[in-house]
């Protein structure tokens, strides 16, 4: 099947962070794919990448990025498909450096940030993008949200399953 959703890091530093997302997207039978290429060590190709990615029906980018959080800025700067930046922890400003890097696109350029790490929900809002025009897996999520709900609404102290929707067949046990 081709990938929808590319899901980009600026470093392999990144990479297991990045995995939640991964992880969440197979859970909504997201078709996704992981490269790491960075923004400022391999520019020509993330050029070539941002180019070819949807003539394999890439439609949303997830770019994950620390420090000089350009990532996701430099995507964006070469299409318009959505793109969603994630800044992560780990720079001397445990964050906000790459939130601010990140964020503060300039008129005309967005990037749709999510916190600080939160690569999962980067991966929910890929998903998101992608069910306007796909009713099934709109479904699929309103499924995933309901679980969620269902895990608070039954726990009120939330100790049974760790986080509210984390886990393996969050998506599939509502
Ligand atoms: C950024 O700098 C990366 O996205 C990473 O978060 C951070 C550190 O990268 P490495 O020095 O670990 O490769 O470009």
């Amino acid at each position: 099947m081709p990938s929808r959703v590319a899901l980009i890091c600026g470093s392999r530093s990144d990479l297991d962070a990045l995995q939640e997302a991964a992880t969440l997207l197979d859970e909504l039978g997201v078709e996704h794919e992981v490269r790491v290429i960075s923004a400022h060590r391999a520019p020509e190709l993330l050029e070539r990448y941002v180019a070819e990615a949807p003539m394999r029906g890439v439609r949303v980018f997830v770019c994950a990025a620390g420090l000089a959080a350009h990532l996701a800025g430099a995507v964006a700067a070469r299409t318009a498909s959505p793109v969603i930046g994630v800044p992560m922890p780990g720079g001397p400003g445990g964050g906000l450096d790459a939130l601010l890097s990140t964020v503060q696109m300039p008129s005309g350029v967005p990037v749709a940030t999510v916190g600080v790490g939160m690569t999962r929900n980067a991966g929910l809002l890929a998903a998101q993008i992608l069910a306007v025009s796909d009713q099934a897996l709109a479904a699929r999520i309103a499924t995933f949200r309901a679980g969620q709900t269902r895990r608070i609404e039954e726990d009120p102290t939330n100790q049974a399953g760790g986080p509210p929707g984390a886990g393996a067949g969050a998506a599939a046990d509502a």
